[in-house]
C-alpha cells in the first residue's frame, strides 16, 4: 500500500515543504505563503513523516528576540507532541546571511571564521534541546570564485580546526551528537571545497576524532558532479560512515534541481533504495528536495508524500529482484564460485604467489564466455516498468 510509516525513518527539512518557490530568477517573488515552523511540522504529521529537521534559523530567524525565540520552540513543541514527529538532525545555516559572502569556517577574515564556530555551538545547543543526534555540515559558501584569493590548503586548515574545535564542545556538553559532512561541487560558491563523498570520507580521516564524524551524501550533489550516487553510497557505507543521507533527485550536469526523490532518475534512485534496504541502513532517509514552484502548499503535500511513495515502491521492487527466480538464477551464473581459484584467493603467502606465478590461465577460453548482462538489465527493466 506504499503508506509511510514511522519505522521507514522519513524525514523532511523544515527548509525543504517550507520553500517560498524563489529561485535565482524571482528571488523576491515568493508563490508560496510563509508558514511557521510549527505549521510545517503539522504538515508533515499530516503526510506520514517520521521526522523533521532544521538549521538554526529555519526555527528562530537570525534576528528574533529572546522573547520570540521561546515562543517560537514552544509552538514548535507543541506541534512536535501533537503530530508525533521526532528530530533526528539539525544542521547550521552557514550560507544565507551577507556574513557568509566569503565562506563561514573558511573565510579569510578570522572574525567571521569565529562567529561562525560560534553560531555552530549555538546551533547544536538548539538541536540537542529538540533530541536531535546528527549535526550536519553543509559548507555552502566554503570555496572560491576565483583562487587568488585563497590558498586551498588554509581552507582545509580553517576548516579541520573548526571541526576539532566543535568536536571538543560536543564532548564537553555531553550532547552525542555524530556530525555529518555534505560535499557539493559548486553552487553557491564557483568551487566549493571537499567537493565529493569521497573527498570528505578522505578529510575525515585528518581529524583529531574521525569517529564521530561521517557523511551526509546527496543524491544530487554527486550528479552536479556526474557522478554515480550508489557507489558514494556504499563508499561511505564500506568505511562506517554513512551517518545520515539527502534523497532528492537531479539531472546530470545541471544546477542544483532539488527535486522529489525518484522523479527523473529512476535507475539510479531504484539501486540506491535496493542498496539501503540490502545492507540494512537503519538511519533517517531523509528528503532534501523541494516542490516545483507551479504548487501551492497542496502541491507541497503531494511532493512529499511522491517522495516517500516512490521510495516505498522501489524497496518492493528491490524485494522482488531478490526473490525473482530468473534473476537470481542469472546472478548466480554470473558470479561462479572460486573453484580451482580458491587456492590463490585471500591473504598474501609467498607459496600462493609462487604457484600463481606459475600457473597457466586459458585467455581466450576466460574471455570467450558471455556474461548476459543486456539480459539481466532487460530482466531489471521489465520489472521495473511493471511488466514482470
Ligand atoms: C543545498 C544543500 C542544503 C543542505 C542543508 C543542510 O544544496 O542547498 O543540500 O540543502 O543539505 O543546508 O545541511
Ligand atoms: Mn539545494
Ligand atoms: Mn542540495
Ligand atoms: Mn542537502
Amino acid at each position: 500500500d506504499y503508506q509511510p510509516k514511522p519505522e521507514h525513518k522519513f524525514t523532511f527539512g523544515l527548509w525543504t515543504v517550507g520553500s517560498s518557490g524563489a529561485d535565482q530568477f524571482a528571488t523576491t517573488f515568493p508563490v508560496r505563503g510563509p508558514k511557521t515552523p510549527a505549521e510545517l511540522v503539522r504538515l508533515l504529521g499530516e503526510v506520514g513523516a517520521y521526522g523533521v529537521n532544521f538549521h538554526d534559523n529555519d526555527l528562530i530567524p537570525l534576528d528574533a528576540t529572546p522573547a520570540e525565540a521561546e515562543q517560537i520552540k514552544k509552538d514548535f513543541r507543541a506541534a512536535l507532541k501533537e503530530t508525533g514527529l521526532v528530530v533526528p538532525m539539525a544542521t547550521t545555516n552557514l550560507f544565507s546571511a551577507q556574513i557568509f559572502k566569503d565562506g563561514a569556517f573558511t573565510s579569510n577574515d578570522p572574525k567571521v571564521r569565529a562567529y561562525s564556530i560560534q553560531k555552530a555551538m549555538r546551533g547544536m545547543d538548539l538541536g540537542a534541546e529538540f533530541g536531535a543526534k546528527i549535526y550536519v555540515f553543509w559548507g555552502g559558501r566554503e570555496g572560491t570564485e576565483t583562487d587568488a584569493t585563497k590558498n586551498p590548503l588554509d581552507g582545509l586548515k580553517r576548516f579541520r580546526e573548526a571541526l576539532n574545535f566543535l568536536c571538543e564542545y560536543n564532548n564537553s556538553q555531553g550532547y552525542g551528537y555524530k556530525f555529518a559532512l555534505e560535499a557539493k561541487p559548486n553552487e553557491p560558491r564557483g568551487d566549493i571545497y571537499l567537493p565529493t563523498t569521497g573527498s570528505m570520507l578522505a578529510f575525515i580521516e585528518t581529524l583529531d576524532h574521525p569517529e564521530m564524524v561521517g557523511v551526509n551524501p546527496e543524491f544530487a550533489h554527486e550528479h552536479m558532479a556526474g557522478l554515480n550516487f550508489m557507489h558514494a553510497v556504499a563508499q561511505a557505507w564500506d568505511a562506517g560512515k554513512l551517518f545520515h543521507i539527502d534523497l532528492n533527485d537531479q539531472n546530470y550536469a545541471r544546477f542544483d534541481q532539488d527535486w522529489r526523490f525518484g522523479q527523473q532518475n529512476w535507475k539510479q534512485a531504484f539501486f540506491l533504495v535496493k542498496f539501503l534496504e540490502d545492507v540494512g541502513y537503519t538511519g533517517s532517509r531523509h528528503f532534501d528536495a523541494h516542490a516545483f514552484r507551479t504548487e501551492d502548499y497542496e502541491g507541497v503535500k503531494d511532493f512529499a508524500r511522491g517522495c516517500m511513495r516512490t521510495y516505498l515502491i522501489f524497496k518492493e521492487k528491490a524485494r522482488q529482484f531478490n526473490e525473482d527466480k530468473e534473476i537470481q538464477a542469472l546472478l548466480a551464473e554470473i558470479t561462479p564460485a572460486s573453484g580451482e581459484m580458491e587456492k590463490f584467493e585471500g591473504k598474501f603467502t609467498a607459496e600462493k604467489a609462487a604457484a600463481l606465478k606459475a600457473f597457466s590461465f586459458d585467455r581466450n577460453a576466460i574471455a570467450a564466455r558471455g556474461l548476459k548482462y543486456e539480459k539481466l538489465d532487460q530482466l531489471l527493466t521489465d520489472l521495473m516498468m511493471g511488466i514482470r
